[in-house]
């Protein structure tokens, strides 16, 4: 878009994805052109999304009602997403939903109400949609609610057992700089994906990450990307067993790059095993850290010698699991043992069956070694899953909205929606307890997306049918929207002042309103007070300010906070900050950060003064308190167990390709799906699916071709692109194509004769393809990342996909 007017120099703004300024289009109705901020050195190619975004077709320009709801009232239908809408005045709607809030507390009481609300929606720490939402419902007597993320849902159950909360992995990972300096080998599953780091929740400022593995590369460490997906790792590549015998950093002019070992998915724990019992059986484990640092090292051990189950985890036995040649087993543990090594998870392999095991695994592996708490050694979680592990966190938080407090107690581990819908009254384990599913009559969203997020979209579409009410507020029109009863248009965070920044963005941004609201839009904040003031607490919603007042109260509180030390430890400096008038006019201000950080420095030092927030106050390599939960999915030491979807396994003979549904390359989730750079990256207009070229030879597939991928519970249509950058047998289809469900009436009925499915996704959302199955009994987590699929090539007619198409 070139039509640029507007002030020359546009306003400042920000996304999860990075600091920029917007510069208008002539009429200043939309953005025309984004420029990065400055201060980032490697602005995310995301920010392409942006220009257009706020006049696209796919914005709800006013607040629409499914006809069935408005003409017959709430209640089960199964015309949810098939439905027409009705478009009356904002006030009738708001009327009419605010009794219907009113009607379900009174006739089933709050916990009837699902509002966890899962999902991203836009950065800025006012008016972030989720806290709104739970601010509203709290107000009005409280919801069902949601316990832990689709992002680390494993690692949020499993590692405050075994070392400490996710919380502290991530946010306080050995940074970068101490890694460069340090690190001699670098062992990351799942690679460091750069594609991952441009975001973080809440707004990003600088991008360290691509500039921090360049420098590691540069000092020579040995970097082993163990990944079905060599660009995982730019510039992986398979290389010899001499390449892991080879002693300190590599010489750079001579062997540049990184090691790739293409693993078979889901097969990491076998590995990991294998791994340990090198050092085991050489005498290369560390015996001391062990003793001094661990509880349940012995239980383990035997596991991995087969002395407690009768099967050695030796690199053969590994070997026929993940396909990774034994000898090159024994290679990397030596290699692992005798250099300063780092062991790193992507989050990726904690979203797949029994996800809490890798992180465990890797954990027990780091142990073995004896690093952790060691510059450049040790366990981490993360690096290139965001812009966060490896960076420097600012020691404080950042202002947010008070929620309130949820006088219920019933919730669900937010994977477990589809569950809750289809079984009332039914238990589920969670973390060692045994909970009840309520009976939910009234759900609302706002900021997030469960036709992104969630699995098995044909279950769950079905599941939404049984509610008497679905409430969506989102600035377009995304398949949640089209499935609702209720739809409230949000503006997006354009046409809205706020402040952006998260704890490792080391800047508190200001995000200032570039355009006036689209259309009928309404900010999730004056949608909420409206109906809080119908419900008859209107004024304990807003406390009296409006959105302006808000952000100044926010920010002079926060301020206050820090000046008293009230939110700063021991230590740690606490800036002296300029008034908010100040920050708006400077376009930010930066925050003083955290110097270096060497992950459980202190407890290494001191384990005694600085315990783990462990049981033991130790590393857990086997758990007392898991063991006391007696999960068949989830023993009490890290375990090698078989996945239902795995090469290896019974599936694999139908099911023969594993796809590897991760994070998109060219935006967030489902966010600004039609914007250019993600646009950019459609095949026939469809997902670009990656297959290798062997596998695509077998079913007479070339690059450009438009395939179907099918399980037995679902199907889509996408774009094939062929690439040797994946390991034969495994397929890549990101998340986040629009759920497009073919139906012959709106897609024409000639695919539908050729022998396309009704409810194929004719875009390629991979999760019409997933199965909705929790990680285990213990953490209930997404398993998304892994599905068995077959594809065939479509030779029927293609239809066209509507998903940006608004349904009025
Ligand atoms: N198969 C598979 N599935 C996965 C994953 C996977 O690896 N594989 N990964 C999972 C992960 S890690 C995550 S985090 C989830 C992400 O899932 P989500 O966070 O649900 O995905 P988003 O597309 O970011 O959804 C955010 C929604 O908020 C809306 N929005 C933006 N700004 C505003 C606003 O100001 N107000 C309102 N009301 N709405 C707004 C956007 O339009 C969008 O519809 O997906 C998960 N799903
Ligand atoms: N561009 C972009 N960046 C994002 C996001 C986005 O939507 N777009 N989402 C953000 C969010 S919410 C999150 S939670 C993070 C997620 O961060 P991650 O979970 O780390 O990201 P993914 O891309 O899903 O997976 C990373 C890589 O893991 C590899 N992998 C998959 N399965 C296996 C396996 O079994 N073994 C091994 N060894 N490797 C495997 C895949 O090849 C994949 O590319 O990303 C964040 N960053
Ligand atoms: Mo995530």
């Amino acid at each position: 878009m070139t039509d640029v007017a507007g002030p020359a120099s546009g306003v400042p703004h920000a996304a999860h994805w990075g600091t920029y300024t917007a510069r208008t289009d002539r009429e200043g109705r939309d953005v025309a052109d984004v420029t990065p901020w400055s201060g980032d050195a490697a602005p995310s190619p995301l920010l392409g999304n942006i220009p257009g975004s706020v006049t696209h077709r796919s914005r709800v320009a006013r607040p629409a009602v499914r006809r069935g709801w408005w003409e017959d009232g709430p209640g089960p239908s199964s015309r949810r997403g098939r439905d027409s809408f009705v478009q009356p005045p904002w006030d009738e709607v708001l009327d009419v939903l605010a009794g219907e809030y009113a009607r379900v507390v009174r006739e089933f009481g709050n916990s009837a109400i699902y509002g966890g609300s899962y999902g991203w929606a836009s950065a800025g720490r006012f008016h972030h949609a989720q806290s709104q939402v739970h601010r509203f419902l709290n107000r009005l007597g409280g919801y069902t609610g949601s316990v832990n993320s689709y992002s680390t849902g494993a690692s949020e159950v499993i590692l405050p057992h075994v070392i400490a909360p996710e919380s502290v992995l991530t946010q306080l990972a050995t940074t970068w700089d101490v890694l460069a300096r340090e690190c001699e080998v670098f062992v990351c599953f799942g690679g460091v994906p750069l594609k991952n780091t441009g975001t973080d929740s809440g707004g990003s400022g600088p991008h360290p990450t691509p500039a921090g593995l360049a420098a590691l590369q540069d000092a020579g460490a040995r970097i082993v990307a163990i990944t079905p997906i060599a660009d995982d790792l730019g510039g992986a590549r398979e290389v010899g067993d001499d390449w892991f015998a080879g002693t300190g950093r590599l010489d750079r002019a001579a062997d540049a790059g990184a090691a790739w070992i293409p693993i078979r998915p889901g097969t990491d724990v076998a590995l990991m095993l294998a791994l340990v019992h090198v050092l085991d059986a050489e005498g290369l484990a560390d015996e001391a850290f062990l003793q001094r640092y661990c509880v349940g090292a012995e239980a383990f051990r035997a596991y991995v010698r087969g002395e407690s189950d009768g099967v050695a985890k030796t690199p053969e036995w590994a070997a026929r699991l993940c396909e990774v040649p034994a000898s090159r087993i024994v290679a990397l543990a030596r290699l692992m043992a005798a250099h300063r090594t780092t062991v790193t998870v992507t989050w990726s392999l904690q979203r797949t069956e029994h996800g809490e095991q890798p992180l465990w695994a890797a954990l027990a592996l780091a142990a073995f070694l004896g690093q952790i708490g060691l510059p450049g050694g040790g366990y981490a979680n993360g690096y290139g899953s965001m812009n966060k592990p490896g960076l420097h966190p600012t020691a404080f938080r950042l202002p947010s909205l008070p929620q309130g407090a949820n006088p219920v107690t019933d919730f669900i581990p937010v994977a477990r929606v589809t569950d809750m819908l289809e079984r009332p009254g039914g238990t589920f384990t969670y973390d060692g307890g045994t909970y009840t599913y309520p009976d939910i009559r009234l759900m609302v969203w706002a900021g997030g997306n469960p036709f992104h997020h969630h699995q098995d979209l044909g279950r769950l579409r079905r599941a939404l049918g049984g509610l008497d009410t679905l409430v969506v507020h989102d600035p377009y029109w995304t398949p949640l929207a089209r499935h609702a009863d209720v739809v409230l248009p949000s503006t997006t965070s354009l046409e809205r002042d706020d402040l952006a920044g998260t704890r490792a963005s080391g800047r508190l941004g200001v995000m200032a309103a570039a355009v006036p609201r689209h259309e009928q839009a309404r900010d999730d904040y004056d949608i909420l007070a409206a109906l809080a003031e119908r419900l008859g607490f209107g004024e304990a919603f807003t406390e009296g300010r409006d959105a302006r007042q808000w952000i100044e109260h926010l920010y002079d509180t926060w301020r206050e906070d820090l000046t008293r030390r009230r939110i700063v430890p021991p230590g740690a400096e606490a800036p002296t900050l300029p008034d908010l008038a100040q920050v708006w006019e400077a376009g930010g201000v930066e925050l003083p950060t955290m110097g270096p950080i060497v992950a459980f420095a202190d407890f290494r030092r001191d384990p005694s003064a600085h315990p783990l927030p462990t049981p033991s106050g130790r590393i857990e390599l086997f758990s007392d308190v898991i063991k006391g939960y007696d999960l068949p999915d989830c023993p009490p030491h890290p375990t090698w167990l078989e996945p239902t979807e795995w090469l290896g396994g019974e599936g694999a003979r139908r099911w023969p390709l594993h796809l590897v549904a991760n994070q998109p390359r060219t935006r967030l989730h489902s966010q600004l799906d039609h914007g250019a750079t993600s646009q950019a990256s459609k095949v026939a207009g469809r997902e670009p699916i990656r297959l290798h070229p062997v596998d695509a030879a077998a079913r007479g597939i070339g690059c450009g071709d438009v395939v179907r991928v099918f399980t037995d519970r679902g199907a889509c249509l996408a774009g094939a692109v062929l690439s040797d950058a994946l390991r034969p047998g495994v397929v890549q289809l990101s998340t986040g194509a629009w759920f497009d469900p073919y139906d012959p009436a709106r897609h024409g009925p000639e695919a539908g004769a050729a022998g396309l499915a009704e409810g194929t996704c004719v875009h390629g959302n991979p999760n019409v393809l997933t199965a909705d199955r929790g990680t285990s009994g213990l953490a209930q987590a997404c398993t998304g990342q892994h599905v068995l699929v077959e594809i065939e090539r479509w030779d029927g007619p293609v239809p066209p996909v509507l998903a940006f198409d608004p349904p009025v």
